[in-house]
């Protein structure tokens, strides 16, 4: 019996501290600061992962951007690359009432339920990043993000402008994660390439997940198969890095010593250390730092005012051509 009340004494005071955490997590509706303690703006944020420099740099700058000092509770959920895991999420975000939720999709695809959610329970989400694909564009409030098929077209044309000469252009192209925007645009670019340059051929082509040791892996099936390649076209550094492993391990050239060129995407600080190197030849910059973006977009919405849509960041390009040492020391990620 004793050990019944102690039992149940033990369940009470976990579910206190259970319902003290709830209401903890603060906020109401948006700009409803009357039911968080602290007053602090609370930002539910899934991110994809933590698959690349890329995406380590964007999360770093979501944590710097909203921060207590600055009013804000940023509650983040590495999903690990899996759309389940996001949805889990963004039912939590809902459950505990955050006032905003943002969302770095892992995928285009499959995002309608949950925000249907989420709109009900009058949480504005901000889709950052990649974006989704929807046909009610009222799931969510505004998106940031990069123009992955105008990066791709600008590899494709860096590409058209370096082979002219070439009668027979030989691609390897190695795919970021399947379905994700980045990977979508990036390969629309190069698709565009293939059709406007009747001698350009893909030769072998997998996806290598964004992540370095899968490039690695993906890079060494291409050259078991296949060794006549003029260009690797790679969704996005990191899978370069494990690339340029497997060519360093086969002992076959590349970048500068002649042998295969290198097209990589997001110009990360150690992506364009590569390109100086000339290890990477060309390199399309994917800006990740999008807190203080999304952070602009939740204030206009905290005044009541309606932020743009859809807001593209400006990118350039990288060549080793004409990269400098001084534009790798002013990389910020
Ligand atoms: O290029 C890659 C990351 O969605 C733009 O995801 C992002 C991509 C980025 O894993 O490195």
């Amino acid at each position: 019996m004793n050990k019944l009340i102690a039992l149940s004494g033990v369940f009470l005071f976990a579910f206190i501290l259970v319902s003290c955490n709830g209401s903890d997590n603060g906020a109401g509706k948006p700009g409803n600061k009357a039911e968080n303690p602290e007053g602090l703006i609370v930002v539910g944020f899934s991110q994809v992962g933590a698959e690349s420099d890329w995406r380590r740099a964007n999360t770093r700058s979501m944590r710097e951007t909203f921060t207590r000092e600055k009013g804000y509770r940023l509650i983040l959920k590495d999903a690990q690359q899996k759309q389940e895991h996001q949805i889990a999420a963004i039912r939590d975000f809902i459950q505990i009432k955050v006032n905003y939720i943002v969302l770095a999709p892992v995928t285009e695809q499959g995002w309608d339920s949950v925000l249907e959610e989420a709109r009900d329970a009058g949480i504005p989400v901000i889709i950052m990043d990649r974006m989704i694909k929807t046909l009610d564009d009222t799931l969510f409030v505004s998106w940031v993000g990069s123009d992955f098929r105008r990066e791709g077209g600008m590899a494709a044309v860096w590409m058209e402008k370096t082979f002219k000469d070439k009668k027979k252009l030989k691609i390897a192209h190695m795919q970021g994660s399947m379905g994700s925007s980045a990977q979508i645009g990036r390969t629309e670019g190069l698709q565009e390439g293939v059709a406007r340059n009747a001698g350009w051929q893909i030769v072998i082509r997998d996806s290598g997940d964004f992540a370095q040791v899968k490039g690695k892996e993906v890079m060494e099936r291409f050259l078991s198969k296949y060794r006549d390649i003029d260009v690797l076209y790679c969704e996005n550094d990191n899978m370069a890095f494990g690339a340029i492993q497997a060519l360093n391990e086969a002992r076959l050239p590349y970048g500068l010593f002649g042998g295969l060129k290198i097209v990589s995407f997001d110009a990360t600080r150690a992506g364009l250390e590569q390109t100086l190197a000339r290890n990477i030849s060309y390199n399309v910059e994917c800006n990740p730092l999008h807190g203080p973006r999304v952070e602009n977009i939740i204030q206009q919405l905290q005044l009541g005012k309606t932020p743009n849509k859809i807001v593209y960041v400006d990118e350039t390009a990288f060549s080793a051509d004409t990269i400098t040492q001084e534009e790798i020391d002013a990389r910020a990620y």
